[in-house]
């Protein structure tokens, strides 16, 4: 009897490794994978960087390449360590070591223990973001949870209308369109408490001026799989094929789509998808867009990293009738940005300060709808961590990020906004 209730344990033991073992063997490791920056010094040298992004083997870029003197960030398998070395002495492009380890900033960056409850010393997993979405609802006449859309998984798109009063004109506001950008909805988190709960004036005058649609994961698929499996993920998880999987969301919206810094390669990270909306999550989403799409005059994304404030269009480097306008309240709210913690941003037009790129949110909103107000934010750092933002900067993240939106709408309102100009 003893014998075989010695055994019964050990089987359980055993069947509990195992298990255990497989849910480790499962999550991608990241051991002595580098990040590199480089900063390209010709057009021949970006050219040779490009190419380097159709091969998925090894390579992955966190920064892409765009034009002389803005920096590439790229990150290296170790079994790619000596053809990328090989390459960099070739062209003899100008690089340096960024992250060591990118396994022991994900070991650094990601918290083994959580706390029970919501807060923003950690990075939350989607579960206990909806989960507080829920409870905020349930606490406050103020806020109404939102299923905008659903995903390939089959999960809901949820996000909240945080309103105090009736016939306000509405902001909409994009988080974590990005799966591993976890900043994003960290930061979209923390700006809903503020709105609902801060004592600041400032801040309580924004809130209730306005309606607020805030959707603090586009990408729950995406979100979850960082946090299951693959930390580095981007995309959604859609199979597009065999062998790859998820198409890049922001890339996915049917304006111009495909007209310029996007893939039509699944393998990609900046893959179109087959189709404009070929993804339930961008197409759900722009039905429920267009179905409030009176009720909001500005739209702002959140995305990671860089500390950029950029504004539409990303097809074209033309400049949109309201281009000064845009730019003189995103330096507005940069400047208010900075105050707090001297946190650096740049503000332009996103084809000029980032890269082109066709098929986001951001130009959706503007070209279909014609919003006055289309910003993107890339949120820290500027790369010392890139995607691997350590969890204590969710606060200071979320404090200058707010300070910089209560700017930006002062200046908005000084101008006329939410009159169409
Ligand atoms: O490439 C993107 O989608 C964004 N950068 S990220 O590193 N977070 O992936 C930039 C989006 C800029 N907006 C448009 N291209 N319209
Ligand atoms: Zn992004």
């Amino acid at each position: 009897m003893l014998l075989s209730c010695k055994g019964i344990i050990m089987w359980k033991i055993i069947v509990l490794c195992t298990i255990l073992g497989l849910a480790i063997a499962e999550k991608a490791r990241f051991n002595n994978y580098k990040v590199f920056r480089i900063i390209p010094t010709t057009a021949a040298q970006v050219e040779i960087l490009r190419e380097l992004e159709e091969i998925s083997d090894g390579f992955s870029f966190w920064e892409t390449p765009s034009f002389v003197g803005r920096n590439v960030d790229l990150m290296v398998a170790p079994h790619k360590l000596p053809q990328f070395y090989e390459i960099m002495a070739q062209i003899g492009i100008p690089h340096q070591i960024h992250i060591e380890d990118v396994q022991a900033l994900i070991d650094e960056t990601t918290p083994m223990i959580r706390s029970k409850s919501f807060d923003f010393t950690n990075y939350q997993p989607l579960d206990k973001i909806y989960n507080y979405l829920d409870e905020l609802a349930n606490n406050s006449d103020k806020v109404n949870t939102i299923i905008g859309g659903k995903t390939y998984e089959g999960r809901q798109i949820k996000g909240v209308k945080l309103s105090f009063k009736a016939n306000n004109p509405g902001i909409f506001i994009e988080g974590g369109i990005h799966a591993r950008e976890w900043i994003s909805p960290a930061t979209v988190m923390y700006i809903l408490n503020e709105l609902l709960t801060s004592n600041n004036t400032d801040v309580r005058a924004l809130a209730e001026r306005y309606d607020w649609y805030i959707f603090p994961s586009f990408n729950p698929d995406g979100y979850v799989y960082t946090h299951t499996t693959n930390r580095m993920w981007r995309k959604t998880r859609k199979p597009y094929g065999l062998i790859c999987t998820g198409s890049d969301p922001n890339r996915n919206w049917d304006y111009k789509w495909m007209s310029g810094g996007a893939s039509s390669n699944p393998c990609s990270e900046t893959y179109a998808g087959s189709a404009p909306f070929s993804d339930i999550e961008t197409k759900s989403m722009s039905e429920y867009i267009k179905s409030i799409a009176d009720k909001f005059d500005a739209y702002i994304s959140f995305h990671s990293y860089s500390q950029l404030l950029m504004f539409p269009y990303g097809h074209t480097t033309e400049h949109l009738e309201n281009y000064d306008e845009e730019y003189a309240i995103g330096s507005k709210a940069i400047a208010a940005l900075k105050q707090r913690y001297g946190t650096e941003y740049v503000t332009g037009n996103i084809a000029e300060t980032i890269y082109v790129a066709s098929g986001s949110t951001c130009d959706y909103i503007k070209g279909t709808y014609g919003k006055r107000l289309s910003y993107t934010y890339e949120l820290r750092d500027r790369g010392r961590y890139g995607f691997l933002l350590p969890p204590n900067q969710i606060i200071p993240t979320g404090e200058e990020t707010l300070d910089s939106l209560v700017a930006m709408f002062k200046e908005a309102e000084a101008r006329g906004f939410p009159k169409k100009n």
